[in-house]
């Protein structure tokens, strides 16, 4: 156990302190990315505003707001936690330090919750309206997953149509919503093993229905109601388990009617815009529109060529680009934090948002160039930007139209003769890793029990357990150095990685998501295992296998949270005893906070990488970094130095694999059960 006895990593405090963490905030030029670089001098010189000046400018932040002691939650306020005793140290109403940090992180987990199911109830109502007859554009693409997930769920299959089917499934992920009385969330039910169920129920923190628990949070954080840390944090770790509930919904539905990802080969990085084609960048996250975009234009790209162009090209951003990624192969432009810079290129016609992750700041960028920016859904709306709302029961239509303004946007850009600025910098990357097509490429190697492929390489030492990277862009870390080098760090230890989000936006642009990546940065034992796994399926695959594993869009974190229940039930133990962490090394959004809770809960250690306002409790900082241990066997990580966090996630990795051998020498030798304590 050589790491685990540090001592220095089993301190729950980040090594460096709040006052010295941000260091060169005047500087603008806070990324790593080549083509970011390139532009960031373009804006400069240009005086265009983007996300870059305007963190810089915001510097220093609130200490108050930023170590989450500052409420508002009622109009006596604001009210900030001011010292340690006396009036002071509460807010008005008596609120004190560790309810207010409580009350403000659960706020954030339902915020997330609510993003997340959202996206996913639109996604179930498309495939209800599909199977009424409303939606005539879409189908459904895979009725393999349609019947898998419809018995899981726990419907009758025989005997009955795959329409039938389809509104059954929808049905089912609409009560997940709302249902009256104390029933639990049936996505999640049918995916939890049978032992984190039992802790679910006994911590009472199993979700009934995702408005259900948005609501209870909303309610129990209203002035005057909940007050005890504790109780709060529980209330948001149901909400949190409602938002992968929804999470769960989301992506079975989208591979039911948009079908399941299968590795695929694309690019990333501004360099995928063609100034010659016409530019149409699909951003926010929901596939309902991206996808009839990509099968639109397919259909039009006579009218683009009509038009002067040499085509269309398409790209993304965000996870909306993640899901045409992993389905279509369409490349991705950039991720969150570097989206006012793909306008800045003066090279996108069109892009088209639906929601989330997009910035307001987006309009004043379009508004230098001939960039139009789109929204199309009814509750994102961007002042300034053009609204075409988007009707489902006329999708193709919607799209056509959205792509249509595209091609008349690129003749007035060509007539303007205004040169383009875009960086010659992409990356390949390969991508399309659904949970289906993981355990396809572990099936090569053993078909009757695939996913042992993987714990078996876990128990002889090969890899040293599993990394997931998830999350967005913070430039309170430099923008995809954290991202870059924990990957680096994971490869080095042999690790082995998947991942989703803008993390692995970051990984394909800087070219970690592909063979090259695995030569130069995995250590010997990840080297070999994909290596094996590339030589048992080479027939099928477009290219050599990557370093990371790109499982999607955040959504998509369910099916990595399907992978390490297959793992936990193929050794017979729950969830904390895999050698499986997560990491958010740029973390940002509510959806994180949903998320990162979910997966502490799961019993999964998660480090994040970008300061969650949590500083201003030490009671809160020591339930979710220490006590979230022993009560659900998972914890933040709590790290914004990438190398110390790597050292941190290597060591809970390492004592993890250790112990699991441990006990399961024990239970052989012995003939007795394997020991299940975490
Ligand atoms: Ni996830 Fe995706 Fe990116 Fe963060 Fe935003 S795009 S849903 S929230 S910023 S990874
Ligand atoms: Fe202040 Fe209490 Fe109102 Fe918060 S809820 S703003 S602490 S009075």
């Amino acid at each position: 156990m050589p790491r685990f006895s540090d001592t220095s990593l089993q301190n729950s405090k980040p090594s460096v302190d709040r006052k010295n963490r941000i260091k060169d905030p005047k500087n603008i030029k806070r990324t790593v990315d080549p083509a970011a670089l390139e532009m960031l001098d373009f804006t400069s010189e240009n005086n265009i505003i983007t996300a870059f000046d305007r963190w810089s400018a915001q510097q220093p932040q609130c200490a108050f707001g930023y170590q989450g002691i500052c409420c508002r939650i009622c109009f006596a306020g604001p009210c900030r936690i001011k010292g340690d005793e006396g009036p002071g140290s509460m807010g008005i109403c008596g609120a004190k330090d560790y309810t207010i940090v409580a009350r403000n992180a659960v706020r954030m987990m339902a915020g997330g919750c609510s993003a997340h199911s959202d996206h996913g109830r639109e996604i179930a109502n498309v495939l209800y309206h599909m199977a009424e007859g409303h939606a005539p554009d879409y189908e459904i693409r895979d009725a393999d997953k349609l019947r898998r997930v419809a018995k899981r769920i726990g419907l009758e299959v025989e005997g009955k149509s795959d329409i039938e089917l389809a509104k059954e499934v929808a049905l089912a992920a609409l009560e997940d919503f709302g249902r009256p009385g104390e029933e639990k969330c049936t996505f999640l039910k049918s995916t939890l093993c049978e032992k984190r169920i039992k802790k679910f129920e006994e911590t009472d923190v199993f979700p009934r229905a995702i408005d259900r628990e948005v609501v209870e949070v909303m309610h129990r954080t209203h002035v005057g109601v909940d007050a005890d840390p504790v109780n709060i944090i529980f209330g948001g770790i149901k909400c949190a388990l409602a938002d992968l509930n929804g999470e769960q919904l989301s992506t079975d539905i989208s591979d039911i009617l948009f079908g399941t990802p299968k590795p695929v080969m694309s690019e990333a990085n501004l360099g995928v815009l063609d100034p010659d084609k016409v530019n149409i960048i699909v951003h926010g996250h929901n596939p309902i529109l991206s996808q009839m975009v990509v099968d639109t234009a397919r259909e039009m790209e006579e009218e683009a060529k009509a038009a002067g162009a040499t085509g269309i090209q398409l790209s993304g951003i965000c996870c909306t680009g993640n899901e045409v990624l992993m389905r279509n192969g369409v490349p991705i432009a950039t991720s969150y934090m570097a989206q006012e810079l793909a306008i800045a290129t003066g090279a996108v016609d069109v892009m088209v948002v639906d929601v989330q992750c997009i910035m307001p700041g987006l309009r004043n960028v379009a508004e230098c160039f001939h960039t139009k920016l789109v929204t199309t859904m009814s509750i994102s709306k961007i002042p300034g930007s053009y609204h075409f709302a988007f009707d489902e029961a006329h999708a193709k239509e919607s799209a056509a139209g959205v792509i249509r303004l595209a091609i008349e946007t690129f003749k007035t850009r060509k007539a303007s003769g205004r040169p383009v600025n875009v960086p010659k910098i992409k990356n390949k990357l390969m991508a399309g890793f659904s949970l289906e097509a993981l355990l396809d490429l572990f099936a090569a190697i053993n078909p009757e029990n695939p996913i042992k492929v993987l714990t078996d390489a876990i128990d002889s030492g090969e890899i040293a357990g599993v990394c997931a990277l998830a999350g967005c862009n913070n430039l309170e870390a430099v923008y995809e150095k954290n991202h870059t080098e924990i990957i680096k760090e994971m490869a080095k230890n042999n690790v082995f990685m998947v991942g989703t989000g803008c993390v692995m936006q970051a990984a394909a642009k800087h070219g970690l998501l592909t063979y090259e990546a695995v030569e130069e940065y995995a250590g010997p034992g990840l080297k070999a295992f994909i290596d094996r796994l590339y030589e048992a399926n080479k027939d099928k695959l477009p290219d050599k296998l990557p370093l990371a594993f790109h499982m999607g869009s955040c959504v998509d974190n369910s099916r990595i949270f399907n992978l390490w229940t297959a793992m936990a039930n193929e050794y017979g133990v729950d969830v904390p005893k895999v050698p499986f962490v997560a990491s958010a090394p740029e973390a940002m959004s509510e959806k994180a906070v949903a998320i990162g809770t979910w997966v502490i809960s799961n019993g999964i250690p998660c480090h994040v990488g970008a300061m969650p306002p949590l500083e201003g409790s030490n009671l809160v900082w020591s339930v979710v970094t220490c006590i979230a241990h022993d009560v659900f066997g998972g914890n933040f990580i709590l790290e914004t130095d990438p190398q110390v966090a790597a050292k941190k996630l290597l060591a809970a990795l390492e004592y993890r694999a250790w112990k699991l051998r441990i006990h399961k020498k024990a239970a052989e030798e012995y003939g007795t059960e394997l020991c299940q304590a975490f």
